[in-house]
C-alpha cells in the first residue's frame, strides 16, 4: 500500500507532532491534572529532550525506561526519547522490583523517566541492576528534594529542539509482553512500525478524523494503549482524554463528560458497562474498539443492546504492535474478529507449517508491515516461520476470509479424545444471567486425560448457599449441554469471587490450572 511507503530518514515524533501547525492551540492530550494543547505538547517534548541530552547525557540508541500512569507527561516523555533518537521501553505501573530488574537486564536500559510515585520498587531494581545508571522523577515531587524533578528541570528549556534524524529502520520501542505464561520477551520495534500501525487500523476500520475524541483503560505500556490513546490521536491531529485511575462507572462517566467518541478497552470492562450505560449519556460515542482477549457474543449483544453501538473486536499483539485482524459496520460478522485489515495478510497452517483448507482449525499466521523481532531471544523461531508471524492462537478462516478465534494454541482442552476450545465453553455460560464472568481449562483426569472445569463469578444477585450452590451447578451444566455438544460441558464447576486476569485484562487460565 502506497501510503506505507516512507522516506528513508524519518523519526515518528516529529511526524506525530506535525500537527501542530494546524490547530496549536487545540487540546492534544487531556488528563487529569492538565490539558496539553498541540503547541504546548510540542514545547514540552522539545524541554524534556534537552534533558535528555544534558543532564542525562543520552545518546541515540539509548534504552530509556517509562514509568507512569497514563497521562499527558508519560506521552510527551515518550515522544522526547524518540524525537532524540533514543529507544523508549514503557513498563506497566503495577511491576515490582524483581519484574522490573529482568527488564532492566534484558533491554539493557541505562535511563529511566518515572513517575514520583512508582520510584520505591524502581530504586530497589536499580540496587540489584546498576545497568541503569539515571534516573529523573516526574509527578508532584516535594520542593525539598535534591532529585531534581524533571518539572523544575524542563521549566530552564528552551522550547525549540532539533529533531535526531533517525532511519526509518531505527529501533525506537522495546515493548515488554504481557504474556499470560509468565516469561517476559521484549518485541523491537522500529520508527517506520510506529507510522505503519497509525496507518493501518484508523484509516480503514476506525476511520479516525480530527474532530474525534479517543478515551479508554489500557495503560500506554500496552501497545494497545499507546496506540489506542496516543499515537493514533495524534497522528490525525485529534484529542486523546488520558485516564489515570478508571472503572467501569467512572469511564462511562468521562465519556459523558468529554464527549468522546472512540473508546478503547479490553471485553470484560465492556460487560461491566453495559449494565450501567443507561444512566449516562454516551450519544457521543461513534466507535468503540475491544482487543486484548476473544470478544464474548453475549458481551458484544449487551453492549450494542445498552448503546445501540457495534463494537469493533480486533485481534493484536504486542509483537505485531497492534490491531492486524478486525471489522466495522456492515462488515462485522458477530463471533468472527473479522477480516485481515489492509496491509496484512492472514492464513490458517497445521502443525506442520501447512496452510489448511477453509473451515479447518489451525494456527493463525499473519504478515503485513511489522512483525515480530524478539530481542535476543530463541523464541523468535516459535514466533516467526517463513516469513509469517504463528501467534500462538487458534484459529479457523471461513469461504468469505473471515477469521473466527477458537482459543490460545494451549487452551485447546483434550477429553476423551474430544478437542474442546476453553473460550467456546465459556462463551455459552456468558450467556446465561447469573454469570458475570467466568474461565474453563482443562484439568487432569485419570479417565478422560482431561476433563472441562470451569471457574464461575456469579452476579450478586445469584450468590447463595452450598444448597443453592448445587442446583446452580446442575442448572449450568444443562444449560450448556443445551447450546453446545454435550461432552463440551463442564463437568466441574467452582464458584469464586474473582478471576486472576493480567493488568492488560487477559485471564491468567495458567493460574487456574496450578
Ligand atoms: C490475544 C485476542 C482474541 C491473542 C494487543 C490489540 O492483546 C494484545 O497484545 P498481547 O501481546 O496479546 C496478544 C494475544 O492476545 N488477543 C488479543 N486480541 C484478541 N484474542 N480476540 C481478540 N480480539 O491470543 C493474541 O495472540 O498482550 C491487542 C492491540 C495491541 C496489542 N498488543
Amino acid at each position: 500500500l502506497s501510503h506505507l511507503q516512507y522516506p528513508a530518514q524519518l523519526n515518528c515524533a516529529q511526524e506525530l507532532l506535525s500537527k501542530v501547525a494546524l490547530h496549536p492551540d487545540k487540546a492534544a492530550l487531556i488528563g487529569a491534572d492538565a490539558t496539553l494543547s498541540y503547541a504546548q505538547l510540542q514545547a514540552q517534548v522539545n524541554q524534556i529532550s534537552h534533558v535528555l541530552r544534558d543532564q542525562m547525557q543520552l545518546i541515540p540508541g539509548n534504552r530509556v525506561l517509562l514509568r507512569g500512569a497514563n497521562n499527558p507527561m508519560l506521552v510527551a516523555c515518550i515522544l522526547a526519547v524518540w524525537q532524540v533518537g533514543c529507544i523508549a521501553v514503557p513498563s506497566m505501573p503495577m511491576l515490582r522490583s524483581r519484574e522490573l530488574g529482568v527488564m532492566l537486564e534484558q533491554a539493557q536500559i541505562s535511563a529511566a523517566l518515572c513517575s514520583v510515585d512508582l520510584k520505591d520498587e524502581l530504586l530497589s531494581a536499580q540496587e540489584q541492576h546498576p545497568v541503569l545508571q539515571k534516573i529523573i522523577y516526574y509527578g508532584a515531587l516535594d520542593q525539598n528534594s535534591k532529585d531534581g524533578g524533571l518539572e523544575e528541570l524542563l521549566a530552564k528549556k528552551s522550547t525549540e529542539f532539533t529533531t535526531f534524524a533517525t532511519s526509518v529502520e531505527d529501533v525506537c520501542l522495546i515493548g515488554f509482553t504481557s504474556g499470560t505464561t509468565g516469561k517476559p520477551k521484549a518485541t523491537v520495534h522500529f520508527h517506520r512500525d510506529v507510522m505503519a500501525i497509525c496507518d493501518c487500523f484508523p484509516v480503514s476500520t476506525l476511520r479516525s478524523n480530527a474532530d474525534d475524541i479517543f478515551i479508554g483503560t489500557p495503560p500506554l505500556a500496552f501497545t494497545f494503549g499507546l496506540g489506542g490513546l496516543a499515537l493514533f490521536p495524534l497522528r490525525v491531529g485529534a484529542s486523546a482524554v488520558l485516564l489515570e485511575k478508571y472503572s467501569p462507572e467512572t469511564l462511562l462517566q468521562a465519556i459523558q463528560n468529554y464527549r468522546a467518541s472512540i473508546c478503547f478497552t479490553a471485553p470484560t470492562f465492556y460487560r461491566h458497562m453495559a449494565v450501567l450505560a443507561h444512566q449516562f449519556d454516551l450519544s457521543s460515542l461513534r466507535k468503540t474498539v475491544s482487543a486484548g482477549e476473544a470478544l464474548p457474543i453475549a458481551t458484544r449483544a449487551a453492549w450494542q443492546q445498552a448503546t445501540g453501538l457495534r463494537m469493533i473486536d480486533g485481534i493484536g499483539a504486542t509483537e505485531m504492535l497492534h490491531i492486524f485482524i478486525s471489522a466495522a459496520d456492515d462488515e462485522v460478522r458477530p463471533g468472527a474478529t473479522g477480516k485481515p485489515i489492509p496491509g496484512y495478510q492472514a492464513c490458517i497452517l497445521d502443525d506442520d507449517g501447512q496452510p489448511v483448507a477453509a473451515g479447518v482449525v489451525g494456527r493463525l499466521a499473519v504478515k503485513g508491515p511489522t512483525g515480530c523481532r524478539y530481542l535476543a531471544d530463541p523464541r523468535q523461531a516459535n514466533y516467526v516461520c517463513n516469513g509469517w508471524n504463528v501467534t500462538g492462537d487458534a484459529y479457523e478462516m471461513d469461504d468469505d476470509g473471515y477469521f473466527w478465534y477458537r482459543a490460545r494454541t494451549d487452551d485447546m482442552i483434550i477429553s476423551a479424545g474430544y478437542n474442546i476450545a476453553a473460550p467456546e465453553v465459556e462463551e455459552v455460560l456468558l450467556q446465561h444471567p447469573a454469570v458475570a464472568e467466568c474461565a474453563v481449562i482443562g484439568c487432569a483426569d485419570e479417565e478422560r486425560g482431561q476433563i472441562v472445569k470451569a471457574y464461575i463469578v456469579l452476579c450478586p444477585e445469584f450468590k447463595g448457599d452450598a444448597k443453592s450452590d448445587a442446583n446452580m451447578v446442575a442448572g449450568l451444566q444443562s444449560y450448556v449441554k443445551e447450546i453446545i455438544a454435550p461432552y463440551k460441558y463442564p463437568r466441574a464447576i467452582e464458584f469464586k469471587d474473582s478471576l486472576p486476569r493480567t493488568e492488560t485484562g487477559k485471564l491468567q487460565r495458567f493460574k487456574l490450572r496450578s
